[in-house]
């Protein structure tokens, strides 16, 4: 009699364990595109005098990344337009919003590093705030990564992308140049010195890539240097993605479009000489690491 109640309560266990791990493999086959990815991202969003613009950007952020794991870094300079006052109250009581404003070491390069190591996730992402970069590129540049990307640059020279004003259905040529012109701020030396200037870099640095002034990054946090970032507003993003696809790290580009700016004032002047000496300081710094380390497809 006993030994009937302890087999048969033997059989029915195992008839659940069964029952328990083929439902688990069934649930596991079914949900297992829609199981949450193993990630936190980190925005960081550099501010300086963006107070007509963040409000909107973090809106828009909070909507297309609700589905993820993520946090917001707003690192602004303390901007005399109030941007911080603005993020104070937007942010108030949200866990996973993260106001920094700075007093000292003012500048683009050093906010994103203070947002890098001040951010929890293990992956970072930053871009322009002045709404001219699109947060719904996050979605499909986090797809590459999953992938198996390590850093995703959002790009203007690839299929599919385009300057400031600019339509990406469109083929290129200079008509079209001048019509995205008239729809930005932006003169057509800095449009021609950008696109010939990024193929210029190309060509010197022997790299894959085809925007090394881009500024809209996502990339794998276990990867970065401390500092992330070395050089000025535009140059860093050359020492940055060529450094990183020199390493060997898969390196690639998702087509971006650059939205002109609707308010707010730009902090890199239009004028002739801004234009050139930044030229130059991308070109000097693409020749010193072609000459530090060689380029970069022949270390690989
Ligand atoms: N924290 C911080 N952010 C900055 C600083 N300078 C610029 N930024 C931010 O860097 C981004 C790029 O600056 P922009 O003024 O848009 O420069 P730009 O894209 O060359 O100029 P536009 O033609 O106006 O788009 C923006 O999000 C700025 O708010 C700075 O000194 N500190
Ligand atoms: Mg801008």
């Amino acid at each position: 009699m006993l030994f009937c109640a302890v087999y048969s309560s033997f059989l029915s266990s195992l008839l659940v364990l069964s029952w328990r791990v083929r439902t688990e493999r069934l649930l596991n086959g079914v949900f297992r595109f829609a199981k949450p990815p193993l990630y936190m991202i980190s925005i960081i969003l550099p501010t300086y005098n963006e107070r007509d613009c963040i409000y909107d950007l973090v809106e828009s952020i909070e909507n297309i990344m609700e589905a993820y794991e993520y946090e917001l870094l707003v690192v602004d300079d303390n901007s005399p337009d109030g941007t911080s006052d603005l993020i104070r109250t937007k942010f108030e009581g949200v866990k996973h919003h993260h106001l920094v404003t700075r007093y000292t070491n003012r500048g683009l390069v050093n906010s994103i590093n203070e947002g890098i190591s001040k951010s929890k996730g293990n992956i970072c992402a930053w871009m322009d705030t002045d709404l001219s970069m699109s947060p719904t590129l996050i979605p499909m540049m986090l797809k590459q990564i999953e992938e198996g990307g390590d850093l995703i640059v959002g790009s203007r020279y690839i299929p599919g992308g385009a300057i400031k004003g600019g339509n990406p259905n469109e083929a290129f040529s200079w008509g079209k140049v001048s019509t995205a012109l008239s729809r930005s701020e932006d003169s057509l030396l800095s449009a021609v010195i950008s696109k010939g200037g990024n193929k210029v870099i190309k060509t010197i640095l022997g790299s894959q890539l085809n925007d090394f002034s881009s500024g809209y990054f996502v990339v794998r946090k276990d990867i970065l240097q401390n500092p992330a970032l070395i050089g000025g507003i535009v140059d860093y993003c050359i020492q940055f993605v060529s450094e990183i696809e020199r390493s060997g790290y898969q390196v690639a580009e998702v087509p971006m479009t650059l939205i002109p700016r609707r308010t707010g004032k730009s902090k890199t002047s239009n004028s002739i000489l801004s234009i050139l000496s930044i030229a130059t300081k991308c070109l000097l710094t693409a020749c010193q690491l072609r000459f530090r380390r060689g380029r970069i497809g022949k270390t690989r």
